[in-house]
């Protein structure tokens, strides 16, 4: 057609000049054809954005796995200390813009599309997104890939190859609905299934006594697990790593091929299907036993497969004659589970070294102990995993005895060292033997067993050292570190604001900064320069016009790119509060219908844009979705005041969402009850976006408060010391509420947004009565110094240049949240790992 572009076949203009002269663009533009035509994935002469999406993507797979082997085969050569970050979660989002910067190819490679009839950003657009997590801690674990990567360190992720990850939401009349994912509907073209790379993984079965004493688990059933590597490119450098995820396949003599030609397909085929079972989805529902079973396989599978792995690898490179000295391990490997997800690594390390391998429990246990670290990621008890020892014996029988032993060693230590913890005790074990309910304590296992310790934010830490963990650290007080969270700067504003970003770089004169983050200090000389703030304001202004016109074809709602972009968004959860957010735009709504037309022109417009994905189970969440969704209905369709407010529930909250959403923002909501949000990432992305955080003192909000200075923080709320007694006033009656929250609550009740029953939602925020959690997150004790906030909010708005100069301050301040530092802390800190780049 007109402007090259071949609706279906391809240019044929640019085959013939993809010759070894050609330039990179040609070049590239070749060897996409050359995918499109060859890769036997879709019938040929078909070449729309699909396609062009799929050869342009395994083009750059071949430059990856180049790559990918040059990084191994130096680290097999080096043989440095290698760390692996064992995560039930990742939640990598699109890689196409990812792999292009980081392998620096932008320029060339949005030429070679242009020559094929195409922009980047259209095929880009084209792709899924891998959505093999859930929320922040999945997203950390990518964005530690990226910096590990970036940083030359040798380090590699192991995860599970969901087939569909995380549900797609879908808003209707009822509110949330899930449909499942399939971002390998045709396939992925960033993965790379290694055939060779596959080990037996064991369920049920029995513990076997051999005639030495020594013990071995046989029996059950045993599934394969096969390696998948998905290549994780640094940011302009050779060292290319990977994000081995495990699939689970059943062998071929599983089939029973008598039962089959029997005509009894479904028994012959059983054992496949269990198999399947184990990646089919991320976080099945554990409401039942066969659900809190299948979760407990997704975990052993995990921790199984990725341990063999590193042994055999660590077998692989042993240099001199004979195997490798057990007592060397630790110097070579260094694991990190991520959460209490991963522990069975712990029982499982025993088990191989001692069953397997011959080692006798003292060396195993000083090997696994110096081999593996914890992070903790949440103080909720509901969240601390706890798993029943019954079930336990079933699926996994030698890691309990393995588990048993090593709580039985514990607790005799602690008694015969530490009378004054006698007490404590009951606490302190690892199995929880009340008859009733007996269960392991994951995280007690994880603290006992690993070298350190870690929260993710300073306040979290504090709060495990004080109190989760305390009669531990008296025990072991060198064990507990801090390492706050932090975010790729690449995916979070280099590639996701070039607009932004190409004004930073002007303004520092370089753009050492996207691997140097605390070099942004240098705008804060600049953040009441006029040129500045105008560029600054048009980059803004530019991604809030993109952002309009994202909410419209998402949602329909045409919203105001002048009005001041207000957004929440991350998992709806009680303790993250989106019900005081959506409260306070109640009341907001009341005031302005009660205003006169001249008062409500004096007012400052907003757009509140709240997003998130709340579990399928969880029914308070899914009324917050649900009345988010009728509030927005009324208030966007008054004709009196959809002019000064609008709120849209943006659905299916992702990564790419997030990826337009955070660039657009300007205000942006923290607003956990304080002392229950561990850190929180995205407050570091929109902050570094340049956006201003109305917020708690919790999680990592106090670090960035800091660092970007409190006169430009939106702070409200109680302090994490003061939860406990607020809690108990309440409880005791004492609490009297702010009459803008009654007044909130009850224009909620009153019918103005549908007819859905708000009552069970809302009394949850009242005392011990009826549906009531006793208002546990404080809603109704926070709401009057949230309000008061937003009013000095929509103040500060109407001020144009201090709302820029704030605006700067916040990116200027946000060099610390860098996942670069993060690693780097990680790698000095804990793991004992140095940089090994590629040559
Ligand atoms: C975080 C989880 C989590 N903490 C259990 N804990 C899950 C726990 O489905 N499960 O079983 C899933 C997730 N996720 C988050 O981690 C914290 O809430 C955030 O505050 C923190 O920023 C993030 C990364 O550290």
């Amino acid at each position: 057609n007109a402007n090259g572009k071949a609706a279906t076949g391809f240019p044929d203009k640019i085959s013939e000049k993809a010759n070894p002269e050609a330039n990179e663009a040609t070049e590239i533009a070749g060897n996409i054809i050359y995918h499109a035509k060859f890769s036997p994935h879709f019938s040929p002469l078909k070449f729309g954005p699909e396609q062009a999406l799929y050869a342009t993507a395994e083009s750059l797979r071949d430059r990856l796995i180049q790559l990918w082997n040059e990084t191994y085969l130096h680290f097999h050569k080096v043989d440095p200390k290698q760390t692996y970050y064992l995560s039930m979660e990742y939640l990598q989002g699109r890689a196409l813009t990812n792999a292009i910067g980081n392998l620096d190819l932008q320029g060339p490679y949005a030429d070679a599309l242009r020559k094929l009839g195409y922009e980047l950003e259209e095929i880009a657009e084209q792709e899924k997104d891998a959505a093999l997590g859930n929320g922040g801690l999945g997203r950390l674990a990518s964005c530690f890939l990226d910096s590990m990567a970036t940083l030359n360190l040798p380090a590699w992720g192991y995860g599970l190859r969901y087939r569909h990850g995380l549900f797609k939401q879908l808003i209707t009349k009822k509110g949330q609905e899930e449909v499942p994912e399939d971002w390998l509907e045709k396939f992925s073209p960033w993965e790379i299934v290694r055939h060779d790379v596959v080990f037996p993984v064991r369920f049920f079965g029995s513990v076997q006594i051999n005639p030495d004493g020594s013990r071995k688990w046989v029996g059950g059933d045993v599934v394969q697990a096969l390696a998948y590597d998905v290549p994780i490119p640094g940011f302009k450098t050779k060292n290319t790593i990977s994000l081995r995820l495990w699939e689970a396949k059943a062998r071929a003599e599983d089939l029973d091929l008598f039962q089959f030609n029997e005509g009894e397909y479904e028994l012959a085929a059983q054992l496949h299907s269990r198999a399947q079972q184990i990646c089919t989805v991320l976080y099945p529902g554990d409401a039942t036993e066969n659900g809190k079973l299948l979760r407990l396989k997704q975990q052993f599978f995990l921790c199984s497969a990725s341990l063999q792995d590193i042994i055999s690898r660590f077998n692989e490179r042993s240099t001199g004659e004979g195997s490798r000295k057990w007592s060397e391990f630790p110097s070579k490997v260094a694991v990190q589970m991520n959460d209490t997800h991963p522990t069975l690594a712990i029982p499982e390390l025993m088990r191989l070294l001692m069953d397997d391998n011959g080692l006798g429990w003292d060396e195993a246990w000083d090997v696994t102990s110096k081999t593996v670290a914890y992070t903790n990621h949440t103080v909720l008890p509901e969240a601390l995993e706890k798993w029943s020892q019954s079930l336990m014996w079933k699926l996994l029988p030698r890691h309990m005895e393995i588990i048993e032993e090593i709580d039985k060693r514990f607790v005799q230590n602690i008694r015969s060292t530490r009378v004054d913890l006698e007490d404590k005790l009951s606490s302190l074990s690892i199995l929880d033997n009340n008859p009733q309910k007996p269960v392991v304590r994951m995280a007690n296992l994880c603290v006992v067993s690993s070298h350190t310790v870690n929260g993710v934010a300073q306040l979290h830490s504090d709060i495990l050292k004080d109190e989760l963990f305390a009669d531990y650290v008296s025990i072991w007080p060198n064990k507990f570190q801090n390492k706050t969270n932090g975010i790729t700067p690449r995916r979070w504003l280099r590639f996701c604001s070039p607009e932004l970003s190409d004004i930073i770089t002007k303004w520092l004169k370089t753009d050492k900064w996207i691997t140097d983050l605390d070099l942004l200090t240098g705008l804060r000389q600049f953040a009441d320069n006029e040129e500045l703030q105008s560029e600054w304001a048009s980059a803004k202004a530019a991604n809030k016009q993109r952002l309009t016109q994202y909410i419209e074809r998402v949602t329909g709602v045409s919203i105001d790119p002048n009005s001041l972009f207000d957004i929440q968004v991350k998992r709806i959860h009680e303790y993250k509060r989106q019900l005081m957010n959506i409260l306070g735009v109640i009341y907001r709504f009341k005031k302005l219908k009660e205003m006169k037309p001249e008062e409500r022109k004096k007012t400052t417009p907003r757009t509140i844009m709240i997003g998130g994905k709340a579990f399928a189970t969880y029914t308070n969440a899914k009324r917050i979705v649900k009345l988010v969704n009728d509030v927005g209905d009324v208030v966007n369709s008054d004709p009196e005041v959809n002019e000064y407010l609008k709120v849209v529930f943006v659905p299916n909250y992702n990564v790419t969402v997030a990826e337009m959403l955070i660039p657009g923002s300007e205000l942006s909501q923290h607003i956990s009850t304080a002392g229950m949000e561990a850190s929180g990432t995205s407050n570091m992305k929109f902050a570094l976006n340049g956006c201003l955080i109305i917020g708690t003192l919790d999680g990592a909000n106090v670090e960035i408060r800091e660092e970007i200075g409190e006169e430009n923080f939106f702070l409200f709320g109680a302090t994490a010391d003061q939860v406990p007694r607020l809690r108990k006033e309440r409880e005791d009656g004492l609490f009297k509420p702010d009459p803008r929250f009654e007044e909130a609550k009850q224009f909620a009740k009153s019918g103005v947004f549908g007819t859905y029953d708000y009552g069970p939602l809302l009394d949850s925020l009242e005392g011990n009565t009826g549906y009531g959690r006793g208002d546990y997150f404080l809603v109704g004790y926070d709401f009057a110094s949230y309000m008061d906030a937003q009013a000095k909010v929509d103040e500060a708005y109407k001020d144009r240049k201090r709302w820029l100069k704030m605006s700067i301050m916040s990116t200027a301040g946000s060099g610390k949240f860098s996942s670069d530092r993060t690693i780097a802390q990680y790698a000095k800190e804990i793991w004992n790992i140095e940089a090994c780049p590629v040559p």
